[in-house]
């Protein structure tokens, strides 16, 4: 806000402090072990896709070594990547799953 030679007010723009939030990648990496159906179930319980979806995600993870399951704020990728990570141990398959900035 400026106040001008006569009295008047005058409100000018202010610029914006509010940032976007860092973003972070949540990566499945692939694996000679854990089973192509885990993976997809895996895909559609934590990250709601499809059977369709998972598949293809998996497919890439399967043939290029990983693979993005989706892009959270960082609370959100973290709770991912444990949930995944603890899922994958109580069924003892060494599925890895690792969050990284966007
Ligand atoms: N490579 C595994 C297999 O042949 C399948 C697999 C896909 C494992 C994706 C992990 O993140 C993964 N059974």
């Amino acid at each position: 806000m400026a106040t001008h030679k006569q009295g008047d007010v005058v409100l000018e723009a202010q610029k914006s402090k509010v940032k976007p939030p860092r973003m972070f990648k949540v990566l499945l990496l692939n694996d000679d072990y854990t089973p192509m159906d885990f993976v997809v179930m895996v895909l559609q319980k934590f990250f709601s896709m499809t059977r369709e979806q998972a598949t293809q995600v998996m497919l890439k993870v399967h043939r290029e070594g990983m693979g993005v399951c989706g892009i959270f704020p960082k609370d959100v990728a973290a709770t991912k990547v444990e949930q995944v990570s603890s899922y994958a141990r109580q069924h003892q398959h060494p599925l890895a799953c690792v969050m990284e900035e966007n």
